[in-house]
Order: structure tokens, then sequence, then C-alpha cells
């Protein structure tokens, strides 16, 4: 992933596709709605609610159970999305695609069931001073259990890796690296080509948080050579409560289940249980069924724009809200790397996050503020935390204006 792509084939009317948000229609507090909260979730066009609408309405019924046609209905949309979602990242078989309910779930079912089998006292689990809560509390869990710790491949202070730390850190005690491929807090991209043939090096298996990079770029994990790839479909124009979590089949294969219940067996006894095979071995019980559907109609409305497309359109809008926001004195943008996607966390000098925020959505702005779930960032720069605009490409020009507008009000409440 790169912020340099070509090719475009057809001019893109970007202002006919925020038409089908309906949600950005609104107002709020009076003012035209700006949203720039697109990294806690991202909205939903009408294709994605109307296609999760019919499912309810025609197709619903319990998944992978009995033989009447609602339920094979029912079983054909939601596994649909299984091909749909193999297609979308390149993974090699739709075995190494597993439903979770998020990236954080994702990551979790990789530490208790491939970390508990794993790790032993004295192992060290790699990951990085930039990551999401969920890709660090999900392994100090485990490590607590086994006896292993945690090291971390240190940033500088424009938010990059310090990869020769990186090299410095790994020893034959690193038994995982796990990765943020896209910072929620900086917007960095990370190299992560380098770091898991690094680690493939060593034989240790590197799991990548792709949460940020999925919605915003073409992921390939079979040209990154991932061993895991974790995702969630609200931050890609799907529905809350559904992820991915991609995996290597022989790796897979070798790990017992997270849950047990229905669905992820074989057969049972009261003397002993075996195996349903992948996927299922690691989908027990009724799964978010709705949200499955929804997120194959959310990829579906992505890869009719398309992903290059989305990412060149997404980096204009970075560029084009950096010079304004550089250009607004007594502000200071936190992550400053030279490889970004459209997350732009900032500063205002004397004013604290919360209150700016607040008078930002008095005028209709939603933009996140606090630590983003990335704590150890904010004790990188020593503050309290930031307030972040994270960028879809339905956002535009106008929406930027509006910030800046909204900042300056900012400025002057505050004297
Ligand atoms: N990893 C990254 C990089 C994230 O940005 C998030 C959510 C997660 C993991 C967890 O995803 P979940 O779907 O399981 O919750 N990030 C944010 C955010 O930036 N603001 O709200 C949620």
């Amino acid at each position: 992933m790169n912020n340099q792509t070509t090719d475009i084939p057809t001019k893109i009317n970007w202002e006919e596709i925020r038409a089908q948000f309906p949600v950005l229609q609104q107002e709020v507090n009076g003012k035209k709605l700006v949203y720039l909260d697109n990294g806690a979730s991202s909205q939903m066009p009408k294709s994605v609610s109307d296609r999760i609408d019919a499912y309810h309405k025609n197709e619903h019924a319990n998944v992978h159970r009995g033989i009447h046609s609602l339920s094979q209905k029912a079983t054909d949309a939601f596994e649909a999305t299984r091909t749909k979602v193999r297609d979308f990242i390149n993974a090699g078989s739709l075995e190494e695609i597993i439903y979770t309910t998020g990236t954080t779930d994702s990551i979790n079912l990789v530490a208790q069931s491939y970390g508990r089998k794993n790790f032993k006292a004295g192992d060290e689990i790699l990951v990085s001073e930039m990551e999401h809560h969920a890709n660090i509390v999900p392994w100090q869990m485990i490590a607590k259990e086994t006896g292993a710790k945690l090291k971390v491949i240190p940033m500088n202070d424009k938010g990059e890796l310090i990869m020769d730390k990186f090299y410095e850190l790994f020893s034959d005690k690193i038994k995982m690296v796990a990765v943020v491929h896209v910072s929620n807090a900086l917007g960095t991209i990370n190299p992560v080509e380098e770091i898991i043939a690094a680690a493939h090096k060593q034989n240790v298996p590197v799991l990548i948080d792709g949460a940020q990079a999925v919605p915003h770029s073409k992921v390939d994990v079979q040209a990154l050579d991932a061993d895991f790839y974790a995702f969630s479909a609200h931050k890609m124009c799907g529905p809350t409560g559904f992820g991915i979590l991609y995996g290597k089949k022989d790796l897979l294969n070798a790990m017992p289940p997270y849950r047990g219940g229905g669905d992820m067996i074989d057969k049972v006894t009261f003397e002993k249980t075996t195996w349903n095979d992948l996927p299922h071995k690691f989908e027990a019980g009724t799964p978010p069924i709705s949200a499955g559907v929804g997120l194959g109609a959310g990829i579906d409305f992505l890869n009719q724009i398309g992903m290059e497309a989305i990412a060149e359109r997404e980096h204009e809008l970075l560029e084009y809200a950096t010079e304004k926001l550089n250009q607004i004195e007594g502000l200071k943008i936190v992550g400053t790397a030279d490889k970004k996607a459209s997350v732009i966390s900032f500063l205002l000098d004397g004013i604290h996050p919360t209150d700016a925020g607040t008078i930002l959505d008095q005028q209709g702005i939603a933009v996140r503020t606090g630590h983003h779930c990335a704590q150890p960032i904010m004790q990188h720069y020593d503050i309290p935390g930031t307030l972040r605009a994270s960028i879809s490409f339905y956002n535009n020009e106008e929406d930027i204006d509006r910030l800046v507008e909204g900042i300056e009000l900012v400025k002057e409440f505050f004297g």
C-alpha cells in the first residue's frame, strides 16, 4: 500500500457518491453535518442499509442449519460475503476468512488461540508504540498467563516506527510480531511489508491490525505475506458487530478453537468433541448474520468506486486539509509521517481538545477528541489527547473549509 495511485479509468463524481449517504444529509445543532470521525466508524450508503433491510424482510433464518429453504437462503447470503472478502483482500482460500465481531475480536482470537498454544515463559511478543489498545491488551493478557513479555518498537516524533530499533529488538525470543498497518491516531502508514519479510526470516508470524488500512486502500494479504490480518466492517461502509480475521490456512489449522459451542464442532460426546473444518472451527454460535450480509454490500459499494480511486481521493483531501490546517496560528499537527493516510490529529495552543471538540460539535462538526484508544502515543508526546479529523472519500473540500472556520471560532471563543 502507498500514497501513489494511478490509472483511474473514468472521472468519478464524488458529490454523487456523497449523495448516497443519507446520514450526511442531516443538520446537527442547526448546521449541516460535517462528519470527520470516519476513523471511529464510517457511514453507511443506502445500498448497504437497503441490503440489510431486504435480508430481514426476505431471507432471514439461522444459518448452516437444517434443510429448509429459508435457512439455505440466509446461508447463501451470509456465505457470499466470505467470497467477497476473499477477493477483496486477495486471500488464497475461503477457509482463511474467519468471521469475527471486529478487529478487537480477531486479535483476541489469535492471542488466545495461537498465543496460549505457542507462548511460554521468556518468550517475547513484539508490538509497536503506536498500537490501538486492541493490539496491546490482548497480548498483555496472554503474556501474563504464559509468562511471555511485550517488547515495543519505538517511534520518532513524526510518528514513524524507528526501523533500526525494530531490527535491534529482534531476537530468537520473539514469537509473534503484531503491528498496525495504519495508525488510527496519527495516520502513519507503516512499512509492514518490510516488517513481515524480516520476521519471516526468523520464522516468526506477523499479525497486522488492518482496521484503518482496508477501508482506505487496496490490501493484498498474499502480496504482503501477512500471517494474520484483522479488520472491522463498520469502518468500511458496513455495519457494526462484524469483522474479519484473515489467517494462513496452515497456521489456523494448527490452532485450537477459541470459543466452544454450536457450529464449530464435528462430533460431540461427553467424552470427546472433535472440531469442524475451517473456517467454522472458529465460528461458534449464531453469528451476526445480517451484519455479515451488510459487509458484503459494503464491499460491493467500495468495489464499484475502486480502492485505488478511493485512496487517491482521500490523499487529495488529506493534502488539502493539511495545507489549510497548517495555516492556522496556534495549531499543531501531531503525526507528520512521510507516508500518511487521511487522518489528522492536532492540538490547539492553550485549548483542551475536549473543549475544542464541544465547540466544533455546536457547529455541526463531528471530530473525535481524546487518546483515540492509543494512550502510549499520547504518552510519547506527553499530551492528554488530540483532536482528530479522519477523512473519508465522501467528505469534500467544503467539509474541510467548515472545519477550518470552526477552529477559528473555537479560538475566538477561548480568546
Ligand atoms: N485497531 C485500529 C487501528 C483501530 O483504529 C480500531 C478502532 C481498532 C483496532 C478496534 O476496532 P473495533 O472495530 O474492534 O473496535 N479505532 C477506533 C478509532 O480510531 N476511534 O474509535 C475506534
